[in-house]
């Protein structure tokens, strides 16, 4: 776009082209082994870098930081494109775009999973992404519209974190990865989506997150902007080169979300 600004879309309105883009922007990413490249960027939310630490009160800024990073450099490989949401609340499953193995012209699918190189972890890792959608040893949903609506009720900015947090975000976390069986080692595992050290690496993960982000978004607009305790303004947001104060308003970052959804009233 013409003044620097992509606009966020719900990941199910995007059209063919609009796929076909997205994909190659994450195979490329997932390509290259350095800095520019996925592997490297995932490995700074657990294994290897751990920078996602329990650090609950940032919560809501490391991640907007964390997402855009990553958009950057998903720019550098595919000009223009923007890391799509997937909302949860739409219905208890995950978007094609994620769930399908290969692609329309049966290449992979480089949102289906990604490869985890941690050849300095302890014991080292060199393995496939696993995911176990919704077998999760106690039942559970994925988040309705009306626990987000219950959200956005929540004016207190830390009520409204800690909420979220362990709340819905965790919610996703684990519904996505789920519990099953390892095809390669035969053992029962977590789903990666489901572990904080591994969350990361599944591609699903930066459009979780940007659904998170968006939410925050939309209690900044009901809720203001500064609306956020000051002792954290000037807390730094490693390893990004961003504080807290930086990342209150996306416009500043340069990005936007698409309105998802209008509801016209006619009236007479
Ligand atoms: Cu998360």
């Amino acid at each position: 776009m013409s003044n620097g600004t992509v606009i966020r879309k719900n990941i199910e309105s995007l059209d063919e082209e609009e796929l076909t883009q997205l994909r190659l922007g994450y195979a490329r990413m997932q390509a290259i082994s350095d800095n520019r490249g996925f592997n490297y960027i995932a490995g700074f939310h657990g294994v290897p870098d751990f920078y996602c630490h329990n650090n609950e009160a940032l919560f809501l800024p490391w991640h907007r930081a964390y997402v855009y990073h990553f958009e950057q450099y998903l720019q550098d490989r595919v000009e223009g494109l923007a890391v799509p949401w997937w909302d949860w609340t739409a219905n208890n499953n995950l978007p094609q775009a994620f769930s399908s193995a290969t692609t329309p012209t049966g290449d992979p699918n480089p949102l289906f999973k990604s490869r985890i190189r941690a050849p300095l972890a302890t014991p080292p890792i060199d393995r496939d992404t696993l995911r176990f959608p919704g077998r999760t040893s106690q039942p559970l949903n994925l988040p309705a519209p009306r626990d987000v609506a219950a959200l956005l009720d929540i004016t207190d900015y830390a009520q409204f974190s800690d909420r979220f947090n362990f709340g819905i975000h965790g919610r996703v976390h684990i519904w996505t990865g789920g519990s099953g069986i390892d095809p390669t080692t035969g053992a029962r595992v977590s789903g990666d989506m489901a572990q904080v050290d591994f969350a990361a690496y599944d591609p699903i993960f930066f459009s979780h997150h940007c659904m998170c982000d968006r939410i925050w978004y939309l209690w900044q607009l009901q809720h203001g902007i500064t609306n956020i305790p000051t002792e954290l303004l000037n807390r730094p947001l490693p390893p990004f080169n961003l504080t807290v104060a930086d990342v209150l308003d996306i416009s500043q970052l340069g990005y936007d979300y698409a309105i998802d959804r209008i509801t016209i009233t006619v009236e007479g």
